[in-house]
């Protein structure tokens, strides 16, 4: 074979691995195999040193133009690769920049009007200068009911239909909080009066039917002060009822009764009208049960290492599902707890509507 058409053939063989490269590695490995140091075109040329000069001076030149050209054509291909590796990553990540947005969980989502309903009171009672204090749900004999004068053995522990849990092996018996008491308790054991609390929280008695539930939600409220009296305590619950039922006015009625850990203790009545799908609180002829109250037991008061002499108290406790369900107009207790979804869509509110006094709480 002649010199050129060995060079001929040895161009065609490399053009045509240029040509076969898929991607940018397998044309690196064509141009070293090629153009590198012991490449096949850099072996020719150095076989032009023992060539005789005419030989030299057909080969050479020859030699030369086929280097630039399998450089040209390598290059061509190397754009070509890169152009098509970029066609490829703009085919596969593509945007649709028309795609709606979707709605973020705090559009879809609700609150729970026990939750809206207890922020509720936390606004109206924070602006009165209360904080709020919170505690366990499963408790001690001792807070849920000792410490509240409930004496060992009593009837009146009976009437809690208390849900207990297991013996332990020291003979304790924890229980589920009847009330949210306890947590006031830990408070007057653990702050120096004067104290103005507020403890809303889960309490659970053993209860099932149209108007109970084995878990619901309490509030109560405590303020121990020198000279504190019943005047304080029917101006904290007329304000309190009024800012929540956001009407003009309220109308109270209170009725003696008996609870363990108050004396005197009261029921307390709000003036309402009763229509066939709602209670219009504030107007009408009627009255409603709303919540129990009364000045801290002298008993509950020594309990807690205060002298009675030196502080006086007054206590409530509402129901915050019934405060709940008067307010919005839901009418059956166990969809409260019902988890039901379409449910809490109706009756639920927006994330970023939280209650506020100066923004008209449920407004
Ligand atoms: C009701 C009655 C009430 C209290 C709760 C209380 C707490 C302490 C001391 C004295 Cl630590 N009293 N709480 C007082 C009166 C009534 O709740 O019928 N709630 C739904």
């Amino acid at each position: 074979m002649s010199d050129i058409d060995s060079l001929n053939s040895l161009e065609a063989e490399i053009l045509a691995s240029v040509g076969a490269a898929s991607d940018e590695a397998a044309l690196e490995a064509v141009r070293v195999a090629a153009l590198g140091k012991k490449g096949s075109v850099s072996e020719k040329m150095k076989t032009l040193g023992g060539m005789d000069p005419e030989q030299r001076k057909t080969v050479g030149p020859a030699l030369n133009a086929l280097r630039d050209r399998v450089a040209a054509a390598i290059a061509e291909k190397k754009t070509a690769l890169a152009d098509a590796a970029l066609e490829a990553r703009l085919a596969a990540e593509t945007l649709d920049v028309s795609l709606p947005v979707r709605e973020s969980p705090l559009e879809t989502g609700r609150i729970h009007p026990v939750s809206q309903v207890t922020d509720e009171l936390v606004a109206i009672f924070s602006a009165m200068g209360f904080s709020v204090a919170e505690g366990p749900d499963i408790e001690t004999d001792d807070l849920n009911f000792t410490k509240l004068n409930f004496p060992v053995g009593h009837p009146a522990r009976e009437m809690h239909d208390t849900f207990f849990l297991p013996e332990k092996e020291n003979g304790e018996r924890l229980l589920l909080r009847t009330h949210t008491s306890p947590v006031q308790i830990r408070t007057m054991q653990s702050q120096e009066p004067p104290i103005r609390v507020i403890c809303p929280g889960r309490t659970y008695r053993f209860d099932m039917d149209q108007t109970h539930t084995p878990m619901f939600h309490q509030v109560e409220g405590l303020v121990i002060d020198r000279g504190a009296h019943l005047g304080h305590l029917k101006w904290v619950l007329e304000e309190f009822l009024k800012t929540f039922f956001e009407v003009p006015s309220v109308e109270l009625r209170f009725r003696p009764s008996f609870f363990p850990f108050t004396e005197p203790s009261m029921e307390v009545d709000v003036r309402c009208r009763k229509l066939p799908n709602e209670i219009r609180i504030g107007e009408g002829d009627d009255w409603l049960e709303i919540l129990g109250c009364g000045m801290v037991h002298p008993n509950v008061l020594r309990n807690c290492g205060l002298d009675p002499d030196v502080w006086q108290g007054f206590a409530w406790g509402i129901g915050i599902d019934r405060i709940a369900m008067l307010k919005y107009g839901m009418p059956d207790l166990r969809d409260l707890f019902g988890a039901d979804a379409r449910w809490l869509s109706h009756y639920g509110f927006r994330a970023l509507d939280f209650p506020t006094l100066a923004g008209g709480l449920s407004s």
